[in-house]
């Protein structure tokens, strides 16, 4: 198989890890901190997690650790959407098995999820993972969405663990599929099975975050990918002087990814959905902040600009989370009447008479493309694929007819040319960067000494990540210390509690800052493309949005 001259540099790079994991296997100790709580609900956790709930945090220290050298056999499981690292958490995993004892095994379920309920998998082997290392993408055993949840799925994950002999399974994946790790292992104890289970934080939206998570993988390789891309887009507007592009990001209910970019890019405008929901911006207000800022540009003759918005934005504008709500709830509970309508002429007809007349004029008064959009299959985890709906089409529709009015009025006299792009799936196989690779590799090799330590229902996590990485801090965080309880399809779930921007928080103030400037005076600043070879500062870099949060706290 051809591979680029990247790719054969990659496989040879050695991912750092912090000082404590780097020596000698036996001398990786663990020490455990006090009982922990639930974010919320504690009551009612608690008695949904009888064997699980509560545990101490975990943090390695050098000592000696008798339990380390065991012979493990571990499955692990890549789960949700692509993030750059994921092979190198499966590396990670790897070498520390093989490197505790070399009869060690690892078995890669296919897939995701649904490979591990329906026991396909392969055995990770040296030669097999060394065309892996340090390479985007989930190629190496695929991914899946599949949610396990019903009795029949819990008692077949179980059944693959037994016929696999299994000690323990990694599940790598977010916010659902590590709340579908914690009720795996409070499963397995429930049935009397010593099968662990340890997630690891994974997702290029950032939003699964807390005090001791400090970043999930991915995130920070996907950031920098499209501000390569935003940058170039801006040094493009900026030289051609004609069009104002509108480019949407994925980061399906936080908007971390827009934030960090507009931080790293400083384009005219960037929306926050936390913000449009915490101060009830609707559309029309949305539309007015942009042409304010196209008008007051066509003043100083720049009739060009760069707008970055959250895919998730959608969900947050009043109007339109009234419309998705009451959308899902009626496709929900007639979904067999719903499936036997001829087209989407037929089903915006049949929503006519059931919409709240406010969610149906507004339906009725959306482009045809995006009302269809609205009504696509949602996910398994019942969330609306917010990834194909095109805001930045139905923003750029908006903004024109907005201008034209003000140019009937004789307050615009400039000339507005729109674009759109969506970006998403161009950063989440990306090369990881440096930064990923390394805390990637050390998440894997992490949940190595957590499973190798007989723990069951942690994340895997590492911590001081603003610091090189010889001085990270890595342990585990139990499941349950990140969940609360919320309302999902219909009925109260116990949840790993989602990170969206905090408003109060440094990266958003930063932003906040600066906007007004931006949004009127050219500020582009162009990030190029992300570096593997050269000094650490030009390599090893974390994010701004880490930086700041750790300068806020005084790190
Ligand atoms: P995860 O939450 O599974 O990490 O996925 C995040 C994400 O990339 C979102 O940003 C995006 O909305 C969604 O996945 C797209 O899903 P799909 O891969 O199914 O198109």
């Amino acid at each position: 198989m051809e591979i680029s001259a990247l790719q054969k540099f990659r496989y040879a790079y050695k991912p750092k890890l912090p000082a404590g994991l780097a020596g000698e296997i036996t001398e990786i100790a663990l020490e455990l901190g006090a009982p922990t709580e639930s974010v919320s609900d504690q009551g009612e956790l608690r008695e949904l997690f009888k064997h699980t709930y509560g545990k101490p945090l975990v943090t390695f220290v050098t000592g000696k650790n008798e339990k380390i050298q065991k012979k493990l056999t571990v499955g692990v499981i890549l789960s949700g959407g692509q993030a750059p690292g994921g092979h190198n958490v499966i590396a990670g995993l790897f070498d520390g098995l093989k490197k505790g004892n070399t009869d060690s095994k690892l078995y890669g379920f296919l897939g995701g999820p649904g490979g591990f309920t329906d026991n396909k998998a392969l055995e990770i082997t040296g030669d097999f993972i060394d065309h892996y290392r340090n390479t985007g993408g989930f190629d190496m055993i695929g991914s899946g969405r599949t949610k396990i949840e019903t009795p029949e799925q819990f008692a077949a994950a179980l059944e693959t663990a037994k016929k696999l002999n299994l000690d323990a399974v990694v599940i790598i994946g977010g916010d659902d599929s590590n709340t579908n790790a914690a009720l795996l292992a409070e499963y397995f104890l429930s049935q009397g099975s010593a099968v662990q289970v340890i997630g690891c934080p994974k997702t290029i939206d950032g939003d699964l975050k807390n005090q001791y998570i400090e970043a999930s993988f991915g995130f920070d390789t996907a950031v920098k990918t499209y501000s390569e891309l935003i940058g170039n887009i801006a040094r493009d507007a900026n030289s051609a002087k004609k069009y104002w592009h509108f480019i949407r990001l994925m980061g399906r209910s936080a908007s971390h990814i827009a934030l960090e970019c507009a931080l790293q890019t400083q384009p005219n405008i960037c929306l926050i959905s936390e913000e449009v929901e915490a101060k009830n911006f609707s559309l029309g207000r949305i539309v007015d902040q942009i042409c304010d800022a196209v008008v007051k540009r066509a003043e100083n003759k720049e009739n060009f600009g760069v707008v970055l918005i959250p895919e998730g934005v959608v969900e947050f504008i009043p109007e339109m989370k009234k419309l998705i709500a009451e959308l899902n709830d009626v496709i929900a509970v007639n979904a067999e009447t719903f499936a036997t309508l001829g087209g989407f002429e037929d089903q915006r007809a049949w929503l006519a008479g059931i919409l709240s007349p406010g969610s149906h004029s507004l339906f009725q008064s959306l482009p045809g493309e995006i009302a269809q959009q609205l009504i696509m299959d949602r996910d398994p985890h019942g969330n609306v694929q917010v990834s194909r709906i095109e805001t930045e089409k139905l923003l750029i529709s908006m903004v024109e007819k907005k201008l034209s009015k003000l140019k009937k009025a004789g307050t615009y006299g400039g000339k507005f040319s729109a674009l759109g792009h969506f970006f998403g799936y161009e950063g989440r196989c990306a090369f990881p960067s440096n930064f990923d690779a390394d805390y990637c590799y050390t998440l894997g090799f992490s949940a190595f000494v957590l499973i190798a330590s007989g723990l069951t229902g942690y994340l895997s996590s590492v911590r001081n990540l603003t610091a090189p990485a010889d001085q990270w801090t890595a342990g585990g965080v139990p499941l349950t210390m990140m969940m609360n309880m919320e309302h999902r399809k219909g009925s109260k779930k116990p949840v790993i509690k989602k990170a969206l921007v905090e408003l109060e928080g440094a990266p958003f103030k930063t932003f906040v800052e600066a906007r007004d400037t931006w949004a009127v005076k050219t500020s582009f600043v162009f990030p190029g493309a992300i570096q593997y070879y050269g000094p650490p500062e030009l390599c090893d870099q974390p994010t701004k949005t880490l930086r700041l949060e750790h300068r806020a706290e005084g790190r």
